[in-house]
């Protein structure tokens, strides 16, 4: 069986499910209140699936404009779900986008009617979209981000650095944090040049008055060392693997 035909069956036979990463800040890393969800593809014929495996099919084939509404739907319930649960009422979580996404004319329509069907607040989502996103096809893209964010949402820029370098353009981009991308980070602890990086990095988001999230923070080491160069927030298996809504249990209003 061929991977698009899969994934077009197991679209309607509920074969997704999304997780949700921790994005702890680095002054307290023991509880959580914002995370990243992720997909994750069960099929019953060929088995786990990772998303790089098959977004990038869903775009070529067109199949990301019906997955893409469901991820949305289902971040949405999921969320409304984990605030019921107990986790915080200003629960922030980022949700990844992709460009073609954008070219659906009712994309806002449908991402805001979600929120208000489950009663979340603008506040409670951030899209992440990568930079390579921003600057391709730029107009529509920017003009949905900048409408989204002046009714409250915020705007995620993801795997910064690793795209085209969007240094010319940045302060044009429509964004409220940077995420940099898990492979300088990587480098941080042996490699002075990856180093040299990140701190730039942190400098560039501090100039720009938005928080910087290391991704793919994976030792205790890493964690202090970032904070100590001044970055704010980080996801990594360090702090939590994606894992599903339920496995995350709130207690007294944080989650931990
Ligand atoms: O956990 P990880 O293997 O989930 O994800 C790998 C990549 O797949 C991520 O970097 C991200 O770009 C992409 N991805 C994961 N979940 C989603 C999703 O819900 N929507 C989109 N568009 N991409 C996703
Ligand atoms: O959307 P984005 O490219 O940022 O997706 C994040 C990806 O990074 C997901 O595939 C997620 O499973 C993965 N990831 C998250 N934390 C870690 C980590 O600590 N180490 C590694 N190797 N991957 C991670
Ligand atoms: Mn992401
Ligand atoms: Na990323």
């Amino acid at each position: 069986i061929k991977l698009h035909q899969a994934l077009r069956e197991d679209l309607q036979n509920d074969g997704f499910h999304l997780v949700m990463q921790p994005i702890v800040s680095l002054d307290n890393a023991r509880t959580f209140s914002e995370g990243e969800c992720l997909i994750r593809w069960n099929s019953p014929t060929l088995g786990f699936v990772p998303p790089d495996k098959f977004i990038g099919l869903a775009e070529r084939t067109g199949m990301i404009t019906d997955l893409g509404r469901w991820i949305i739907e289902e971040a949405c319930r999921q969320l409304a779900a984990f605030i019921a649960r107990g986790a915080p009422e200003d629960f922030k979580l980022h949700i990844n986008i992709s460009a073609v996404q954008f070219q659906q004319s009712d994309f806002s329509d449908h991402l805001l009617n979600c929120m208000l069907q489950n009663g979340l607040m603008n506040k409670n989502i951030c899209l992440e979209i990568t930079e390579s996103v921003l600057l391709q096809n730029s107009n529509r893209v920017i003009e949905t981000l900048s409408y989204l964010r002046r009714l409250g949402l915020s705007v995620a820029i993801d795997d910064f650095g690793s795209g085209y370098s969007s240094l010319s353009y940045l302060h044009q981009l429509p964004f409220d944090c940077l995420k940099i991308d898990r492979g300088f980070v990587n480098g941080l602890m042996d490699d002075k040049k990856s180093e040299a990086v990140i701190s730039s990095v942190i400098m560039l988001s501090q100039r720009f008055g938005v928080p910087l999230v290391a991704e793919g923070i994976e030792t205790l080491e890493m964690g202090l060392k970032l904070r100590e160069m001044g970055c704010e927030k980080a996801q990594g298996y360090y702090y939590g693997r994606p894992q599903p809504f339920e496995n995350w249990i709130p207690l007294d209003g944080v989650v931990g």
